[in-house]
Protein backbone atom coordinates (compact mmCIF):
# COMPACT_ATOMS: atom_id res chain seq x y z
CA UNK A 1 0.00 0.00 0.00
CA UNK A 2 2.77 2.50 0.85
CA UNK A 3 4.64 1.81 -2.29
CA UNK A 4 1.37 2.60 -4.17
CA UNK A 5 1.05 6.00 -2.26
CA UNK A 6 4.69 6.91 -2.59
CA UNK A 7 4.09 5.83 -6.43
CA UNK A 8 1.43 8.37 -7.03
CA UNK A 9 3.10 10.90 -5.56
CA UNK A 10 6.40 10.39 -7.43
CA UNK A 11 4.13 10.29 -10.46
CA UNK A 12 2.31 13.97 -9.43
CA UNK A 13 5.55 15.26 -8.40
CA UNK A 14 7.23 14.48 -11.61
CA UNK A 15 4.10 15.79 -13.68
CA UNK A 16 4.60 19.03 -11.39
CA UNK A 17 8.16 19.00 -12.42
CA UNK A 18 7.73 18.27 -16.14
CA UNK A 19 4.90 21.53 -16.07
CA UNK A 20 6.98 23.53 -14.55
CA UNK A 21 10.17 22.60 -17.33
CA UNK A 22 8.05 22.84 -20.45
CA UNK A 23 6.73 26.22 -19.12
CA UNK A 24 10.65 26.90 -19.48
CA UNK A 25 10.79 26.53 -23.15
CA UNK A 26 8.39 29.35 -24.24
CA UNK A 27 7.41 30.08 -28.20
CA UNK A 28 9.70 33.08 -29.81
CA UNK A 29 7.98 35.69 -32.05
CA UNK A 30 8.02 33.73 -34.70
CA UNK A 31 5.85 30.97 -33.40
CA UNK A 32 9.46 28.64 -33.18
CA UNK A 33 10.53 28.41 -29.54
CA UNK A 34 12.80 30.73 -27.90
CA UNK A 35 15.81 28.42 -28.59
CA UNK A 36 15.10 27.42 -31.94
CA UNK A 37 15.28 31.41 -32.45
CA UNK A 38 18.65 31.86 -30.53
CA UNK A 39 20.22 29.26 -32.20
CA UNK A 40 19.76 31.32 -35.85
CA UNK A 41 20.95 33.91 -34.53
CA UNK A 42 23.66 32.44 -32.78
CA UNK A 43 24.51 30.83 -36.60
CA UNK A 44 24.04 33.90 -37.94
CA UNK A 45 26.41 35.48 -35.65
CA UNK A 46 28.91 32.57 -35.80
CA UNK A 47 29.12 33.09 -39.37
CA UNK A 48 29.90 36.45 -39.42
CA UNK A 49 32.55 36.53 -36.59
CA UNK A 50 35.15 34.34 -38.84
CA UNK A 51 33.94 31.25 -37.29
CA UNK A 52 31.96 27.69 -38.10
CA UNK A 53 31.37 24.44 -37.04
CA UNK A 54 32.62 20.86 -38.35
CA UNK A 55 29.44 18.74 -39.05
CA UNK A 56 29.73 15.13 -40.02
CA UNK A 57 27.03 12.99 -41.07
CA UNK A 58 26.05 9.72 -38.88
CA UNK A 59 29.34 10.85 -37.06
CA UNK A 60 28.90 8.49 -33.82
CA UNK A 61 26.83 5.70 -35.86
CA UNK A 62 29.21 4.38 -37.37
CA UNK A 63 32.97 4.48 -39.59
CA UNK A 64 35.74 3.03 -40.96
CA UNK A 65 36.12 -0.51 -39.41
CA UNK A 66 33.02 -0.20 -36.81
CA UNK A 67 29.66 0.20 -36.48
CA UNK A 68 27.86 0.84 -33.13
CA UNK A 69 26.08 -1.77 -31.25
CA UNK A 70 22.80 -0.42 -31.99
CA UNK A 71 20.79 -2.95 -29.02
CA UNK A 72 23.40 -1.18 -26.66
CA UNK A 73 21.96 2.30 -24.94
CA UNK A 74 25.82 2.43 -23.06
CA UNK A 75 26.72 3.07 -27.03
CA UNK A 76 24.93 5.98 -27.77
CA UNK A 77 27.97 9.03 -28.65
CA UNK A 78 30.51 6.52 -27.73
CA UNK A 79 32.45 6.71 -30.44
CA UNK A 80 33.78 8.42 -33.80
CA UNK A 81 36.33 8.59 -36.55
CA UNK A 82 36.09 12.57 -36.34
CA UNK A 83 36.61 12.03 -32.47
CA UNK A 84 39.47 8.94 -32.89
CA UNK A 85 41.20 11.69 -34.81
CA UNK A 86 41.41 15.01 -32.98
CA UNK A 87 40.03 13.72 -29.70
CA UNK A 88 36.97 16.10 -29.85
CA UNK A 89 33.55 15.19 -31.40
CA UNK A 90 31.81 17.63 -34.41
CA UNK A 91 29.98 20.47 -33.04
CA UNK A 92 26.92 19.30 -35.60
CA UNK A 93 25.74 15.94 -36.29
CA UNK A 94 23.97 15.25 -39.34
CA UNK A 95 21.39 12.03 -39.84
CA UNK A 96 19.14 10.99 -42.67
CA UNK A 97 15.32 10.41 -42.17
CA UNK A 98 15.00 8.22 -45.39
CA UNK A 99 12.70 5.51 -44.75
CA UNK A 100 11.04 7.04 -41.63
CA UNK A 101 8.02 7.43 -44.74
CA UNK A 102 7.25 3.61 -44.28
CA UNK A 103 6.92 3.28 -40.80
CA UNK A 104 10.00 0.86 -40.77
CA UNK A 105 12.74 0.67 -38.15
CA UNK A 106 15.76 1.71 -39.76
CA UNK A 107 16.23 4.23 -42.09
CA UNK A 108 18.08 4.36 -45.84
CA UNK A 109 21.49 3.49 -44.19
CA UNK A 110 20.67 0.78 -41.45
CA UNK A 111 20.38 3.24 -38.53
CA UNK A 112 17.50 2.63 -36.15
CA UNK A 113 15.53 5.57 -35.92
CA UNK A 114 15.15 5.30 -32.23
CA UNK A 115 19.01 5.54 -31.96
CA UNK A 116 18.86 8.61 -34.14
CA UNK A 117 16.49 10.08 -31.87
CA UNK A 118 18.52 9.33 -29.23
CA UNK A 119 22.03 10.15 -30.37
CA UNK A 120 20.64 13.75 -31.01
CA UNK A 121 19.17 14.05 -27.39
CA UNK A 122 22.66 13.05 -26.11
CA UNK A 123 24.77 15.71 -28.37
CA UNK A 124 22.03 18.54 -27.23
CA UNK A 125 22.76 17.47 -23.57
CA UNK A 126 26.84 18.41 -24.55
CA UNK A 127 25.91 21.48 -26.54
CA UNK A 128 26.25 19.92 -29.47
CA UNK A 129 23.68 20.90 -32.72
CA UNK A 130 21.83 18.16 -35.09
CA UNK A 131 20.73 18.40 -38.77
CA UNK A 132 18.83 16.49 -40.56
CA UNK A 133 18.01 15.80 -44.39
CA UNK A 134 15.75 13.29 -45.53
CA UNK A 135 16.11 11.02 -48.94
CA UNK A 136 12.74 10.06 -48.98
CA UNK A 137 11.24 7.05 -51.41
CA UNK A 138 9.34 8.02 -54.12
CA UNK A 139 5.71 7.79 -53.55
CA UNK A 140 4.43 7.31 -56.82
CA UNK A 141 6.91 4.49 -58.27
CA UNK A 142 7.71 2.80 -54.67
CA UNK A 143 11.92 3.53 -55.71
CA UNK A 144 13.91 5.55 -53.85
CA UNK A 145 14.74 8.96 -54.05
CA UNK A 146 17.03 8.72 -56.79
CA UNK A 147 15.29 8.42 -60.39
CA UNK A 148 18.16 6.18 -61.77
CA UNK A 149 17.95 3.72 -59.41
CA UNK A 150 15.26 1.50 -61.85
CA UNK A 151 13.30 1.80 -64.91
CA UNK A 152 10.15 2.86 -63.29
CA UNK A 153 11.44 5.81 -61.57
CA UNK A 154 11.77 7.17 -65.11
CA UNK A 155 9.33 9.41 -64.69
CA UNK A 156 8.36 13.10 -63.79
CA UNK A 157 5.08 13.37 -62.28
CA UNK A 158 6.23 12.34 -58.39
CA UNK A 159 5.98 16.10 -56.81
CA UNK A 160 2.65 16.55 -58.77
CA UNK A 161 1.29 13.21 -57.73
CA UNK A 162 1.88 14.60 -54.02
CA UNK A 163 0.69 18.14 -54.60
CA UNK A 164 -3.15 18.76 -53.27
CA UNK A 165 -5.29 17.14 -55.36
CA UNK A 166 -2.25 14.72 -56.48
CA UNK A 167 -2.90 11.01 -56.52
CA UNK A 168 -0.66 10.69 -53.61
CA UNK A 169 -1.92 13.85 -51.80
CA UNK A 170 -2.72 11.83 -48.89
CA UNK A 171 -0.35 9.27 -48.51
CA UNK A 172 2.76 12.26 -48.63
CA UNK A 173 0.80 13.91 -45.87
CA UNK A 174 0.83 11.03 -43.95
CA UNK A 175 4.34 10.73 -44.85
CA UNK A 176 5.10 14.29 -43.36
CA UNK A 177 3.01 13.45 -40.43
CA UNK A 178 6.10 11.28 -39.92
CA UNK A 179 8.42 13.47 -40.44
CA UNK A 180 6.54 15.83 -38.00
CA UNK A 181 6.18 12.82 -34.97
CA UNK A 182 10.13 12.13 -35.32
CA UNK A 183 10.58 15.69 -34.73
CA UNK A 184 8.27 16.73 -32.31
CA UNK A 185 10.14 13.41 -30.04
CA UNK A 186 13.31 15.29 -29.84
CA UNK A 187 12.94 16.59 -26.51
CA UNK A 188 14.79 16.35 -23.34
CA UNK A 189 13.46 14.07 -20.15
CA UNK A 190 12.22 17.55 -18.72
CA UNK A 191 10.72 18.63 -22.05
CA UNK A 192 12.56 20.76 -24.02
CA UNK A 193 11.98 20.84 -27.79
CA UNK A 194 15.75 19.87 -29.00
CA UNK A 195 15.75 22.50 -32.25
CA UNK A 196 17.67 21.17 -35.15
CA UNK A 197 18.04 22.52 -38.68
CA UNK A 198 15.97 20.38 -41.15
CA UNK A 199 17.10 20.17 -44.96
CA UNK A 200 14.56 18.39 -47.31
CA UNK A 201 14.12 18.63 -51.00
CA UNK A 202 17.82 19.09 -51.08
CA UNK A 203 19.80 19.65 -54.45
CA UNK A 204 16.84 20.00 -57.00
CA UNK A 205 18.52 21.64 -58.86
CA UNK A 206 20.14 18.66 -60.49
CA UNK A 207 17.77 15.74 -61.36
CA UNK A 208 18.98 12.69 -59.76
CA UNK A 209 16.55 13.22 -56.79
CA UNK A 210 12.34 12.93 -57.91
CA UNK A 211 11.91 16.76 -56.69
CA UNK A 212 14.93 17.34 -59.00
CA UNK A 213 15.29 20.09 -61.28
CA UNK A 214 13.82 17.96 -64.44
CA UNK A 215 11.21 16.58 -62.56
CA UNK A 216 8.92 19.16 -61.92
CA UNK A 217 8.00 23.11 -62.24
CA UNK A 218 9.64 25.89 -60.05
CA UNK A 219 6.17 26.65 -59.13
CA UNK A 220 5.16 22.57 -58.05
CA UNK A 221 8.76 22.56 -56.41
CA UNK A 222 8.13 25.73 -54.10
CA UNK A 223 4.65 24.02 -53.23
CA UNK A 224 6.30 21.25 -52.08
CA UNK A 225 8.34 22.95 -49.88
CA UNK A 226 5.12 25.21 -48.57
CA UNK A 227 2.83 21.87 -47.94
CA UNK A 228 6.23 20.32 -45.90
CA UNK A 229 6.12 23.33 -43.51
CA UNK A 230 2.78 23.76 -43.38
CA UNK A 231 2.27 20.09 -42.22
CA UNK A 232 5.03 19.74 -39.79
CA UNK A 233 3.58 23.47 -38.36
CA UNK A 234 0.08 21.70 -38.36
CA UNK A 235 1.30 19.14 -36.08
CA UNK A 236 3.29 21.18 -33.60
CA UNK A 237 6.58 20.96 -34.99
CA UNK A 238 8.38 24.49 -34.02
CA UNK A 239 11.68 23.41 -32.78
CA UNK A 240 12.91 23.43 -37.00
CA UNK A 241 15.42 25.50 -38.80
CA UNK A 242 14.52 25.16 -42.34
CA UNK A 243 17.66 25.02 -44.58
CA UNK A 244 17.72 25.68 -48.35
CA UNK A 245 20.22 23.30 -50.41
CA UNK A 246 20.89 23.86 -53.79
CA UNK A 247 23.89 21.37 -55.35
CA UNK A 248 26.46 23.21 -57.66
CA UNK A 249 24.55 23.47 -60.92
CA UNK A 250 23.76 27.47 -60.50
CA UNK A 251 27.33 28.11 -60.67
CA UNK A 252 27.05 31.67 -59.36
CA UNK A 253 23.85 32.79 -60.92
CA UNK A 254 21.69 34.05 -58.42
CA UNK A 255 18.74 33.91 -60.97
CA UNK A 256 19.55 30.01 -61.19
CA UNK A 257 19.66 29.69 -57.27
CA UNK A 258 17.00 31.29 -56.39
CA UNK A 259 14.49 30.49 -59.47
CA UNK A 260 13.09 27.56 -56.90
CA UNK A 261 13.45 29.33 -53.48
CA UNK A 262 10.65 28.55 -51.11
CA UNK A 263 11.02 32.38 -49.73
CA UNK A 264 11.75 34.28 -46.99
CA UNK A 265 8.84 32.74 -44.75
CA UNK A 266 9.83 29.31 -45.01
CA UNK A 267 13.53 29.39 -45.22
CA UNK A 268 15.65 30.03 -42.10
CA UNK A 269 19.04 29.12 -43.55
CA UNK A 270 20.60 29.27 -47.37
CA UNK A 271 23.28 26.57 -48.40
CA UNK A 272 25.21 24.86 -50.90
CA UNK A 273 26.06 21.00 -51.57
CA UNK A 274 29.60 21.28 -53.29
CA UNK A 275 31.67 18.20 -53.23
CA UNK A 276 35.55 17.55 -55.08
CA UNK A 277 35.92 15.20 -57.14
CA UNK A 278 39.42 13.99 -58.08
CA UNK A 279 39.81 10.42 -57.62
CA UNK A 280 43.18 10.28 -58.19
CA UNK A 281 44.54 13.54 -56.47
CA UNK A 282 45.01 15.52 -59.71
CA UNK A 283 45.65 18.80 -58.95
CA UNK A 284 44.41 20.96 -61.66
CA UNK A 285 40.94 18.89 -60.44
CA UNK A 286 41.27 19.95 -56.95
CA UNK A 287 42.24 23.65 -57.92
CA UNK A 288 38.82 23.68 -60.17
CA UNK A 289 36.87 22.26 -56.75
CA UNK A 290 38.57 25.20 -54.82
CA UNK A 291 37.25 27.81 -57.39
CA UNK A 292 34.02 26.48 -57.83
CA UNK A 293 33.10 26.30 -54.21
CA UNK A 294 34.23 30.15 -53.96
CA UNK A 295 32.59 31.08 -56.91
CA UNK A 296 29.24 29.52 -55.15
CA UNK A 297 29.76 30.64 -51.69
CA UNK A 298 30.32 33.92 -52.80
CA UNK A 299 26.66 33.79 -54.06
CA UNK A 300 25.27 31.91 -51.19
CA UNK A 301 26.45 34.30 -48.58
CA UNK A 302 25.55 37.47 -51.04
CA UNK A 303 22.23 36.46 -51.50
CA UNK A 304 21.71 35.26 -47.81
CA UNK A 305 22.95 38.24 -46.37
CA UNK A 306 20.41 40.01 -48.31
CA UNK A 307 17.49 38.27 -47.12
CA UNK A 308 18.87 38.02 -44.05
CA UNK A 309 19.40 34.33 -43.10
CA UNK A 310 22.25 32.24 -42.42
CA UNK A 311 24.63 30.58 -44.52
CA UNK A 312 26.09 27.30 -44.79
CA UNK A 313 28.09 24.61 -46.54
CA UNK A 314 25.42 22.12 -46.47
CA UNK A 315 27.32 18.84 -47.67
CA UNK A 316 30.68 19.12 -48.94
CA UNK A 317 33.55 16.53 -48.63
CA UNK A 318 36.61 14.41 -51.05
CA UNK A 319 35.72 10.63 -51.36
CA UNK A 320 38.93 9.24 -49.94
CA UNK A 321 40.53 11.79 -49.22
CA UNK A 322 43.56 11.48 -51.61
CA UNK A 323 45.61 14.63 -50.60
CA UNK A 324 46.75 15.03 -47.38
CA UNK A 325 46.53 18.41 -46.74
CA UNK A 326 43.02 19.46 -48.39
CA UNK A 327 42.23 20.41 -45.30
CA UNK A 328 44.47 23.15 -44.68
CA UNK A 329 45.41 23.81 -48.00
CA UNK A 330 42.06 23.10 -49.78
CA UNK A 331 38.94 23.38 -47.73
CA UNK A 332 39.81 25.63 -44.71
CA UNK A 333 41.45 28.41 -47.37
CA UNK A 334 38.19 28.85 -49.23
CA UNK A 335 36.27 28.63 -46.12
CA UNK A 336 37.69 31.30 -44.42
CA UNK A 337 37.19 34.09 -47.27
CA UNK A 338 32.85 33.87 -46.70
CA UNK A 339 30.85 33.79 -43.37
CA UNK A 340 29.07 30.62 -43.08
CA UNK A 341 28.61 29.09 -40.42
CA UNK A 342 28.96 25.26 -40.51
CA UNK A 343 30.44 23.00 -43.00
CA UNK A 344 28.79 19.16 -43.27
CA UNK A 345 31.19 16.35 -44.27
CA UNK A 346 29.62 13.08 -45.35
CA UNK A 347 29.61 9.83 -44.11
CA UNK A 348 32.21 7.56 -43.31
CA UNK A 349 30.48 4.30 -45.03
CA UNK A 350 30.82 0.75 -42.84
CA UNK A 351 29.65 -1.25 -45.68
CA UNK A 352 30.24 0.42 -48.51
CA UNK A 353 33.97 0.49 -49.68
CA UNK A 354 36.23 3.55 -50.32
CA UNK A 355 33.32 5.76 -49.25
CA UNK A 356 34.29 7.77 -46.82
CA UNK A 357 34.69 12.13 -46.05
CA UNK A 358 36.61 12.44 -42.94
CA UNK A 359 39.63 10.76 -41.82
CA UNK A 360 40.04 7.72 -39.56
CA UNK A 361 43.28 6.95 -37.42
CA UNK A 362 45.71 6.18 -40.01
CA UNK A 363 44.35 7.92 -42.74
CA UNK A 364 46.66 9.74 -44.99
CA UNK A 365 45.34 13.27 -44.55
CA UNK A 366 44.68 12.47 -40.52
CA UNK A 367 47.44 14.66 -39.43
CA UNK A 368 46.67 17.86 -41.01
CA UNK A 369 43.07 17.18 -39.91
CA UNK A 370 44.26 17.48 -36.15
CA UNK A 371 45.91 21.01 -37.94
CA UNK A 372 42.40 22.33 -39.08
CA UNK A 373 41.03 21.12 -35.82
CA UNK A 374 43.57 23.76 -33.90
CA UNK A 375 43.13 26.51 -36.62
CA UNK A 376 40.87 28.93 -34.03
CA UNK A 377 38.16 29.13 -37.22
CA UNK A 378 36.66 25.78 -36.65
CA UNK A 379 34.46 24.88 -33.99
CA UNK A 380 34.01 20.86 -32.50
CA UNK A 381 32.21 20.15 -29.29
CA UNK A 382 34.18 21.07 -27.06
CA UNK A 383 34.13 25.02 -28.51
CA UNK A 384 30.46 25.10 -27.83
CA UNK A 385 28.74 27.47 -25.34
CA UNK A 386 25.77 28.35 -25.33
CA UNK A 387 24.25 27.84 -28.98
CA UNK A 388 20.67 27.86 -27.78
CA UNK A 389 20.80 29.82 -24.95
CA UNK A 390 22.61 32.91 -25.04
CA UNK A 391 20.52 35.64 -27.17
CA UNK A 392 22.93 37.81 -29.83
CA UNK A 393 21.64 41.10 -30.50
C1 LIG B 1 24.60 9.15 -50.52
C2 LIG B 1 25.50 7.94 -50.33
C3 LIG B 1 24.60 6.74 -50.11
C4 LIG B 1 23.65 6.99 -48.94
C5 LIG B 1 22.90 8.29 -49.13
C6 LIG B 1 22.05 8.66 -47.94
O1 LIG B 1 25.35 10.29 -50.76
O2 LIG B 1 26.31 8.13 -49.19
O3 LIG B 1 25.41 5.60 -49.85
O4 LIG B 1 22.75 5.91 -48.80
O5 LIG B 1 23.81 9.34 -49.37
O6 LIG B 1 22.80 8.78 -46.78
Amino acid sequence: MKSIIWMAAATLLLTACERKHQADDPLGDSGKTQRTENLLSNLTALGNSGVYLFGHHDDTAYGIGWEADYTNDSTIHQRSDVKSVCNDYPALLSFDLGRIESGVERNLDGIPFERIRREIIAHYDRGGLATLSWHADNPLSGGTSWVADSLKNKETKTVESVLQHGQKHELFLSWLDKVAGFLNSLQTPYGVKIPVIFRPWHEHTGSWFWWGQEHCTAEQYKDLWKMTCDRLRENGVVNVLYAYSPGTEPNGDETKYMERYPGDEIIDLMGLDCYCSAPEADSTQIAYFAAKLDKNLDMVCRIAQQHGKAAALTETGYECLKKPDWWTRTLAPVLERHPVCYVLLWRNAHNRANHFFVPYPGQQSSSDFVRFYNDKRTLFLSDLNGLYLKKQD
